[in-house]
C-alpha cells in the first residue's frame, strides 16, 4: 500500500487524535511500514492529559498500571513518583513516549477534523479539517477519545457572566490564581471531586453547586517507594498479562471470591474498613457480587454513607452529600483526597441545586428558582463530557452512499465490537461504544484495540484486500449482547454518562460493554482467528 501513497498522495491510514490511542496507532502503523498521519485539535500529544489541567487532576488507576505495557524497555525505564500520578506527570509520560519512539513527526497539531467522507469508487476516506485541508487515506481510525468532548450545559444567561469561566476539561495552560476570590463550581463528578479540595485551599470562598451527590472513596495517595516500584518492575510482563487476560477491568486489584451476603455484618465491616484504609478503587472489589446484587451493593453503599456522616460535621451538609437514589459503583466510583472533609471548611458552601435548581447565570453569579442569589468572581464548569459518542459525532462522518453516522446512531450507537459501524467501511474506532473502554484501565483497552486494528490492516495488506466493513447481522447481535450484559448488572439503574443520561435528549443506552476486558479480548482474538468473523473483507 505504501508505494502507491507516495505516488498519488493517498495515505494508508489517517488517524484522528494523538492521545494514548493515537500515539500507539502511529507507533504500530509506522513500524509496519504504512504511511500514516494523525491530526489533533490540541497543541501537543496527551489527549485527556493535555486538556484536563485543573488543580487536583490525577488518575484513579494506580500509576504502575495506568501506563503502556507494549514495550518492556519503556515500562522499566519510566519512573512514576506517586501511587496515583498527577496530570502533569502523565502528560510528561505521553511526551516521553512520543519522543522515545519519534512519533510527533506524524502528527499535525492544532487541527480539527470536521468531516470524513467515504468514496466507494476509490475505497478511501477524505477528511476535511478546520484549516481547509483535504486528506485522503485508505483507512481512517478515530482515536478521538471517550471523554474528550467537554460539555457546558445550556443555562439561561450563561453568556452574560462577566467573571472568569473555566471548564475542567479545557483548562488553561498557565496557572490560574484563585487566591482570595469567590469561586463557584457547578458539578460534583470525578473532576469536581478532585478539584474542589484544591480550589477550597486557594479561594476566599467556594460555592459548590450540587445536583446529584456522588460516592467517593479515599485515594490515600502517597509517594511510591523504591520497593513498591521494584515489586512491579521485577514481574511486569507477567503482571500485565494477568491484568489483560484475567481481569474484567484490565487492572489488578485484590479480587474477592465470595458474595457480600456470605459474610457476617462484622466481617463485612472489617473488610470494607480495611479497603477504605488502603485507599483507591480496590474498595469495589471487596465482594464479587457488588455490581450485580442489589442487597450486596447496599452493604457497601451503606458503609460509605456512614463514612460521609462521620467525616462531615454539619449534619445537613452530610445528608446532602450522601447518595441515596442509585446503587454505588453504577457511576464510575470517584477516588478523592479529602473531598468530604473539605465541606468542614468555613470557606466552603454546598448548595443543593436539585431542590432549588439554577434558574439563570447572571453577570455576577447565579440565581436559583427560589430567587437565592450567589455571587462569584470565577465560575468552574465541572459538568463533564458528551461521553463515548460525542467526539465521534462532532465530526460529520459520511459512509457508503453518503449516509451519516449521526443519523445511524440517532437512537443509540451501533458498532460491531465497538470497533466498526456497518456502512462505514475502512473506518475503525478505538474504544468505541460497545467495547469495555471506560469500564477499564483505559490504556489496556487502547492497546488491545490498536493491536486488533493494526493487525487487521496488516492482514488485509498481506492478502491484497482493500475494503472491510462490519456485517449488519453481526453488529446487531453484538449490540444486543452489549445490552444483555448490562441488564445482568445494576449499572442501568443510575442516570450516568455511561447511559447517556447527562446529555438532554441523548438516547438512554448503556454504551460500554460490561462483559469485561478479559472476555472481550478473547472474543476479539477468536474473531480475528476466524478470518475476521462478522466483518466483510474484500
Ligand atoms: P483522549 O486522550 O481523549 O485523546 C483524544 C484526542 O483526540 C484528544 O487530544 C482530542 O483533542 C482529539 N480529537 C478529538 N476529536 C478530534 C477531531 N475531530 N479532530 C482532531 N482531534 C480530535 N482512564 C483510566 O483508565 N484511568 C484513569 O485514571 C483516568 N482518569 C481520567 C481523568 C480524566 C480527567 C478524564 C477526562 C479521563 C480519565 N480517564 C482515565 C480516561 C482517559 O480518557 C483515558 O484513560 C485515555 O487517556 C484516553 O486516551 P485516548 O487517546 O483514547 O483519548
Ligand atoms: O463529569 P461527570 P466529570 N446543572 O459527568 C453536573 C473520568 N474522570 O468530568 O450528576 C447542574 O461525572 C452533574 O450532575 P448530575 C471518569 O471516568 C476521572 O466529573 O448530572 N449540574 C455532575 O455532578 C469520570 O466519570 C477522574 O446531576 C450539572 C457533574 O456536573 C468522567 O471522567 C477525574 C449539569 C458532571 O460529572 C467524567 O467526570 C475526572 C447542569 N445542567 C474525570 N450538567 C479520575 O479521578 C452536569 N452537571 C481518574
Amino acid at each position: 500500500m505504501s508505494d502507491r501513497t507516495l505516488n498519488d498522495g493517498l495515505l494508508d491510514v489517517a488517524v484522528v487524535g494523538a492521545g494514548f490511542s493515537g500515539l500507539y496507532l502511529i507507533h504500530r502503523l509506522s513500524r509496519l511500514g504504512f504511511s500514516v498521519k494523525a491530526f489533533d485539535s490540541a497543541g501537543d500529544v496527551g489527549g485527556t492529559w493535555y486538556w484536563n489541567r485543573y488543580p487536583g487532576a490525577r488518575c484513579d488507576v494506580e500509576s504502575m498500571q495506568y501506563s503502556y505495557s507494549f514495550d518492556d524497555g519503556l515500562q522499566q525505564d519510566w519512573n512514576w513518583s506517586e501511587r496515583f500520578a498527577t496530570q502533569p506527570e502523565i502528560l510528561a509520560y505521553a511526551r516521553h513516549v512520543a519522543e522515545r519512539f519519534d512519533l510527533k513527526r506524524f502528527v499535525q497539531f492544532n487541527t480539527t477534523v470536521t468531516r470524513a467522507d467515504y468514496d466507494e469508487t476509490t475505497q478511501s476516506w477524505t477528511l476535511a479539517t478546520d484549516k481547509g485541508e483535504r486528506i485522503r487515506a485508505r483507512f481512517c481510525v478515530m482515536a478521538t477519545g471517550c471523554l474528550s468532548a467537554s460539555r457546558i450545559p445550556e443555562i439561561p444567561g450563561a453568556a452574560s457572566f462577566a467573571g472568569e469561566i473555566y471548564h475542567t476539561g479545557a483548562w488553561p495552560h498557565e496557572p490560574v490564581d484563585f487566591g482570595g476570590k469567590t469561586v463557584g463550581v457547578i458539578g460534583t463528578g470525578s473532576s469536581a471531586i478532585q478539584a474542589i479540595p484544591e480550589l477550597a485551599e486557594q479561594a476566599g470562598h467556594l460555592y459548590v453547586f450540587q445536583r446529584t451527590p456522588n460516592f467517593s472513596v479515599p485515594a490515600r495517595n502517597a509517594p511510591l517507594t523504591p520497593d513498591e516500584i521494584a515489586r512491579w518492575k521485577s514481574d511486569y510482563p507477567a503482571l500485565r498479562k494477568r491484568a489483560r487476560e484475567e481481569t474484567r477491568s484490565g487492572t489488578i486489584y485484590e479480587f474477592a471470591v465470595k458474595s457480600a451476603l456470605e459474610a457476617t455484618p462484622e466481617e463485612r465491616e472489617a473488610e470494607y474498613q480495611r479497603r477504605w484504609d488502603k485507599g483507591g478503587a480496590n474498595f469495589m472489589h471487596a465482594y464479587n457480587d457488588l455490581v450485580v446484587n442489589e442487597q450486596s451493593n447496599e452493604t457497601a453503599a451503606d458503609f460509605v454513607r456512614r463514612k460521609i456522616r462521620e467525616i462531615v460535621q454539619d449534619p445537613q451538609t452530610a445528608e446532602l452529600l450522601t447518595p441515596t437514589d442509585y446503587p454505588i459503583f453504577t457511576k464510575r466510583i470517584c477516588v478523592d483526597s479529602d473531598y468530604y472533609a473539605t465541606f468542614n471548611r468555613p470557606n466552603v458552601t454546598l448548595v443543593d441545586i436539585r431542590r432549588d435548581p439554577i434558574e439563570a447565570i447572571t453577570p455576577v453569579g447565579l440565581v436559583t428558582r427560589s430567587a437565592a442569589r450567589y455571587g462569584f468572581d470565577a465560575l468552574v464548569y465541572a459538568t463533564g463530557f458528551d461521553a463515548m459518542t460525542g467526539a465521534l459525532l462532532r465530526v460529520d462522518i459520511r459512509g457508503e452512499g453518503g449516509a451519516s453516522l449521526r443519523d445511524k446512531w440517532r437512537d443509540g450507537p451501533k458498532a460491531y465490537l465497538g470497533l466498526m459501524s456497518a456502512g462505514f467501511p475502512n473506518l475503525f474506532m478505538v474504544t468505541g461504544p460497545g467495547s469495555p473502554s471506560v469500564l477499564s484501565n483505559v490504556i489496556m483497552s487502547i492497546e488491545q484495540h490498536v493491536e486488533f486494528i493494526t493487525d487487521c490492516i496488516d492482514h488485509m495488506r498481506s492478502k491484497g484486500l482493500a475494503r472491510i466493513d462490519a456485517d449488519v447481522g453481526a453488529e446487531e447481535r453484538w449490540v444486543a449482547h452489549v445490552g444483555e450484559a448490562a441488564a445482568g448488572t445494576l449499572l442501568p439503574k443510575a442516570a450516568s454518562w455511561y447511559m447517556g443520561a447527562n446529555i438532554p435528549g441523548k438516547p438512554r443506552i448503556m454504551m460500554p460493554y460490561v462483559g469485561g476486558v478479559d472476555r472481550y479480548r478473547r472474543i476479539c482474538s477468536e474473531v480475528a482467528a476466524k478470518n475476521y468473523e462478522g466483518f466483510v473483507l474484500a
